[in-house]
C-alpha cells in the first residue's frame, strides 16, 4: 500500500525548481469540506513556500469533485495558467457513486492535459471512509495537497525547460 511506505508531506526539495515565474490555478471541490479546505492549505502554502506568488494563484471552488474538470476548464479558457491542481474527497459510500466520480474525473483530467500540453493535477483523496481522509489531509500519512502542489510544481518546470530547449536549437 503506497500510503504505508510514503508520507504524501515528503518530498526531494533538490527536484524542485523555484517556482516564482509559475502560475496556478487550483479548483477545490467544496464537499467534504474540511478535508478539501486542509487539502488546499497544504496545496497554497507549499506554492508560497516555493516562490509562488500570491497574485499567481488563482483558485475557484466548484460545488464537487464531479465537477472539477469542467472548472479547470473554465479557468484554462480565461486566465494564461501554466499548470492546474484539482482538489477534492470522494469518500466511499454505501453506493458505487464514488466510482463514478473518481474515474470520470481522472479521466477528464487526463483529457485535459493530453489535449493542453498543460498539467492538470489530480489532487483527489478517494478513501473508503472519514479517517482514511482525515489520515491524509495533514493526518499521520501526510497531506495529498503538499503532494499535488510539488507535482505540479515539477511538471510546470518540464514544460518551462523544454520551451527554453526549443529556441535554443532555433525552431
Ligand atoms: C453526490 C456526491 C456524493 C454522493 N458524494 C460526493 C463525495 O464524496 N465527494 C464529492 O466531492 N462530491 C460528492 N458528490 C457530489 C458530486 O461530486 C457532484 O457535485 C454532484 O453529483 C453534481 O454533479
Amino acid at each position: 500500500m503506497a500510503s504505508a511506505l510514503k508520507n504524501l508531506s515528503t518530498y526531494n526539495e533538490a527536484d524542485l525548481s523555484s517556482a516564482e515565474e509559475m502560475s496556478f490555478g487550483i479548483v477545490l471541490a467544496d464537499w467534504n469540506e474540511t478535508i478539501t479546505h486542509k487539502l488546499y492549505e497544504g496545496c497554497y502554502d507549499t506554492l508560497i513556500k516555493h516562490g509562488a506568488k500570491e497574485e499567481n494563484i488563482h483558485t475557484i471552488q466548484v460545488p464537487g469533485t464531479f465537477e472539477l474538470p469542467t472548472g479547470a476548464r473554465m479557468l484554462a479558457q480565461n486566465k494564461d495558467i501554466d499548470g492546474f491542481i484539482c482538489i477534492g474527497c470522494v469518500i466511499k459510500g454505501e453506493t458505487s457513486h464514488n466510482e463514478y466520480i473518481n474515474q470520470s474525473v481522472a479521466q477528464g483530467l487526463v483529457n485535459l492535459g493530453v489535449m493542453s500540453g498543460k498539467p492538470f493535477i489530480f489532487g483527489v483523496l478517494t478513501p473508503n471512509d472519514q479517517q482514511q481522509a482525515i489520515d491524509r489531509a495533514g493526518g499521520k500519512y501526510g497531506n495529498k495537497g503538499v503532494e499535488a502542489a510539488v507535482t505540479a510544481m515539477r511538471m510546470v518546470a518540464i514544460g518551462k525547460e523544454l520551451k527554453k530547449e526549443g529556441r535554443k536549437i532555433g525552431f
